[in-house]
């Protein structure tokens, strides 16, 4: 009797707490089997109008499962308030996905599933032929900053990244491919760099764990970012080659995708040695405070068994650190850059 009296009263402050502080985020993931797509859904959360990546409470990163085994072959993302209505792609700063059981490609950090922005848009692949394989019960991580340039706010916002699926027969995907990134600022930390006046590049060389063919290739740079160009220097091949894709005012709005199965893809092997460099071009007098990004993602088919993480490693460790926001974080923004306009 005494246990449930306590159990009575805990119940009524649970409740009377409840009732000030609005729901913490939570995420939701399944499938939609008749429009034949998985969904990762985050929400509720508050965009304050005007509000800068840091001047806002972000929702916390959390870790999900995925509730089915199938394939994935292309992902959009949603944002929709309490009533459904759209809400302006703009709000969304990144989302990342990762899987901590899988290493990187190029590094032994923790498979990047996906890495999107604002300006990545719907990417898709042909569900019969390629497909990214999922099992179910994987658990993987899932990171989004928001922001909200508009001057509107937002309540009750859910963030929506929409994979479509098929599910994995004896012949269909024909093709398992996995995704990989390749970023200037590897092997670990925080992605962006200050852009110093006039023009500058930053790059970062790697090679791969395992041989495989590079399928696809897409990419992010930032306003003042002028071109992209992954290269092999052992072969001193141009992989993709890409200048971003700008609105009337010079912004950057998008990256073209380099569909390389097209000509059945790239080779990359392990002996070889691969650079990634991003030029940039600064027209004013200020060095622009974390300004610049660099990277290529893609899709990848495995010439061998993909090698499991291997969690001890330092580098994989301080990297999961640092995608659950528990490493160091960058420098804080100088008082003069607050205008600073970024993505
Ligand atoms: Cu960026």
């Amino acid at each position: 009797m005494r246990t449930s009296t306590l159990t009575g009263a805990a119940c009524v402050l649970a409740t009377a707490v409840a009732a000030q502080a609005p729901a913490p985020p939570t995420l939701r993931t399944y499938l939609d089997s008749t429009k034949h797509e998985l969904v990762m859904a985050l929400g509720p959360v508050s965009l304050p109008a005007n509000a800068g990546h840091d001047a806002m409470a972000q929702p916390p990163v959390v870790e999900g499962e995925f509730p089915a085994s199938v394939a994935l072959h292309g992902f959009r993302t949603e944002v929709v308030d309490m009533h459904g209505q759209i809400v302006p792609a703009r709000v969304i700063h990144h989302i990342n996905v990762i899987d901590p059981a899988h290493r990187e490609l190029f590094l032994p950090i923790s498979r990047r599933l996906l890495a999107v922005g604002q300006e990545t848009g719907e990417q898709r692949v042909p569900g019969w032929l390629f497909g990214m394989p999922v099992t179910q019960g994987q658990r993987f991580l899932f990171s989004a900053m928001l922001h909200n340039p508009t001057s509107q706010e937002f309540h009750g916002v859910t963030i929506r990244v929409i994979w479509p699926y098929r599910r994995v027969g004896k012949v269909f995907p024909m093709v398992h491919v996995y995704p990989f990134q390749f970023d200037v600022l590897f092997p670990v930390g925080d992605k962006s760099f200050d852009l110093p006046p006039g023009p500058s590049s930053r790059s970062w060389e790697g090679s791969p764990a395992i041989p495989g063919r590079i399928l696809a290739v897409g990419g992010h740079l930032h306003d003042r970012g002028v071109r992209l160009v992954w290269e092999d220097l052992t072969t001193r091949k141009v992989i993709w080659d890409a200048r971003p894709i700008r609105d009337s005012l010079g912004i950057v709005v998008g990256m073209p995708v380099g569909r390389l199965y097209k000509r059945f893809g790239v080779r990359v092997e392990p002996s070889h040695r691969y650079r990634l460099t991003a030029y940039y071009e600064n027209p004013t007098q200020d060095t622009l405070y974390q300004g610049g990004m660099g990277v290529v993602g893609g899709l990848f088919r495995p010439g061998a068994d993909w090698p499991a993480a291997d969690t001890l490693d330092q580098l994989y460790q301080r990297d999961l650190a640092h995608a659950k926001r528990l490493g160091p974080r960058p420098p804080p923004r100088p008082a003069a850059a607050a205008a600073h306009h970024h993505h």
